[in-house]
């Protein structure tokens, strides 16, 4: 993971979107965050950044953020998950939290560490896992798309195309029925569930 702007946009576009994480660990479900903002060619940056292991670096991080051309944040972390709000405590950027799945609570501690901020300092909450990275990616676009046209018509392609693969499937029991090697359909019924 390099702390350098990724995306399809040009390597040289500076980073819109900070994208950073309590530990390598939730990589797994950050890991979707970058993908889905690489398919919207928005450009951003990837950064291990600890609220607890490295507390200095998050000050750092979060108060310099926007003077670094970043214009959202999104946060990831599990357990005691303080990283975005302690970012949010420290930036006037709109912050993202990801919930990331904690194996003691399965993510149930994340997501109220995240959620439950004190009036005056928000955090935008996404869902636990990899829902909540997918759609704090899809939310970073969407708030970029009110000044970047460009994003804005990525994004609007993307809903369409999600819209029209969930209408050319609308029966999902066709997925079970195979072809036999003869060509023909399988006459084999699957269970119903
Ligand atoms: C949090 O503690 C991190 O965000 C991570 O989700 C969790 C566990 O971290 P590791 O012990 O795997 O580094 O700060």
């Amino acid at each position: 993971m390099k702390n350098s702007a990724h995306g399809t946009a040009k390597k040289t576009k500076k980073a819109l979107v900070g994208v950073i994480m309590g530990s390598t660990s939730d990589w797994e479900t950050m890991k979707y965050v970058a993908r889905t903002l690489r398919e919207l060619g928005v450009p951003f940056e990837t950064r291990v950044v600890s609220a607890h292991r490295t507390p200095d670096l998050l000050f750092q991080y979060a108060s310099q953020a926007e003077k670094h051309g970043i214009e959202v944040v999104i946060a990831g972390a599990g357990g005691a998950a303080h990283l975005p709000g302690m970012t949010a405590s420290k930036t006037v950027l709109p912050v993202l939290g990801v919930p990331v799945e904690s194996k003691a609570l399965k993510g149930l501690d994340s997501l109220l560490s995240i959620a439950q901020m004190p009036g005056g300092i928000p955090v935008g909450t996404l869902a636990i896992g990899k829902a909540g990275a997918i759609n704090a990616a899809l939310l970073a676009a969407t708030i970029l798309g009110n000044k970047y046209p460009p994003i804005r018509e990525t994004l609007r392609r993307f809903r369409m195309a999600q819209t029209d693969k969930v209408l050319a499937m609308p029966d999902p029991a066709a997925l079970g029925r195979r072809k036999t090697t003869t060509g023909k359909k399988s006459t084999k019924r699957k269970k119903s569930p």
